[in-house]
């Protein structure tokens, strides 16, 4: 963590303390990331006594509702008025795991005309502007990772309060795909290390996040992969499409398909992967790679998204077999990067 940041992180954190009310707030679809951090923040705002709530546009997955308070947590959709009186109020907004208003989904318009001081807490590349204070680092794993910086510093402490770390532990873990990727800074094993010693328990994190399947996502998966997946070798890619039908068939829930599209990459030589999902009005596009060539310029390029170098998403707005069509096109052009790497 660079001087630029440790510095913005102790302004902020004297900032606090002339605050009330706060919002966290996490990006659309969150992910184990975006709970994780927005909770741990949470936590630790709350320890402190503070008037303090988390926002999120839409639900989350079940697997991560055992994390401490995460009832507490206001799901936009389903609680407008609720989050409009308790946005309208707030001082100070944490913006944490997205780096651009649109990632609010349908809070943005709302949030964004607010005067409150902004913070953002992210590590995706290429953040717009539109808040006061950035902590802003594309070389963690995590946005996890840097609220243990956060609250490490401001507190002077290497080790934090139990909830904290357990929800610190869950984002770093869901972020690095169990440390497959985004994981070879020394520095990401120092702060697992720091969450153990404060009481996180690494093995029943790993329990509750990945070995509680249910017996139709078991299902699910199996098929995703027998039926589903198409393998093209002669591009180093290969895709999973699944329609409608199939997830209604599996009793599809959010979350269902979290993961889904590493599989591939477990194939040798296959470099570049990518999950289609059918919804009603547009085809969810994942992507990930295994070796440098870059998914967040390709998501941007042709699906209306972002994220990482090794993982980003996006959106179709043509049919799921039109979109299949197309992504095989873009192959041919993209083959020598993806291959020859
Ligand atoms: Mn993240």
């Amino acid at each position: 963590m660079n001087s630029i940041h440790r510095k913005t992180i102790l302004e902020v954190g004297i900032l606090l303390k002339t605050q009330q009310n706060f919002v966290i707030f996490g990006h659309v679809n969150p992910d184990g990331d975006a709970i994780g951090s927005t909770l741990a923040l949470y936590h630790y705002l709350k320890s402190k006594e503070y008037n303090v709530f988390v926002i999120m546009p839409n639900d989350f997955p079940d697997f991560l509702k055992f994390l401490p308070l995460s009832s507490d947590i206001i799901i936009y959709e389903k609680q407008k008025k609720e989050a409009e009186k308790i946005i309208k109020e707030t001082s100070l907004s944490f913006y944490c795991d997205f780096n651009e208003p649109k990632r609010l989904g349908n809070l943005s318009e709302l949030e964004i005309k607010l005067d409150s001081i902004k913070v953002l807490i992210d590590h995706h590349p290429q953040p717009s502007k539109f808040v006061d204070y950035s902590i802003s680092d594309t070389s963690v794993s995590s946005t996890s990772e840097l609220i243990y910086e956060f609250i490490s510093q401001v507190e002077n402490s290497a080790t934090v309060l139990k909830e904290i770390a357990e929800c610190l532990m869950a984002g770093i873990i869901t972020d690095t795909g169990l440390f497959h990727h985004n994981s070879s800074n020394p520095r990401t094993f120092e702060i697992i290390a720091n969450l153990i010693k404060s009481g996180a328990d690494k093995d029943l994190i790993i329990n509750q996040i990945y070995n509680t399947y249910s017996y139709d996502r078991m299902k699910l998966l199996g098929s995703s992969l027998f039926n589903w997946m198409r393998v093209l070798p002669e591009y180093g890619s290969a895709y999973i499409y699944l329609s409608k039908e199939v997830l209604k068939k599996y009793k599809y829930q959010i979350g269902d398909t979290e993961g889904l599209v590493n599989y591939p990459l477990s194939i040798s030589g296959i470099n570049f992967s990518a999950l289609f999902v059918e919804h009603d009005d547009y085809v969810k596009v994942s992507l990930r790679s295994k070796n440098s060539f870059d998914t967040n310029l390709f998501a941007r390029e042709h699906y209306k998204g972002g994220g990482h170098i090794n993982a980003s998403g996006g959106k179709s707005f043509v049919s799921l077999s039109e979109t299949t069509k197309l992504f095989t096109k873009l192959l041919s052009k993209y083959k020598s990067e993806i291959i020859e790497q």
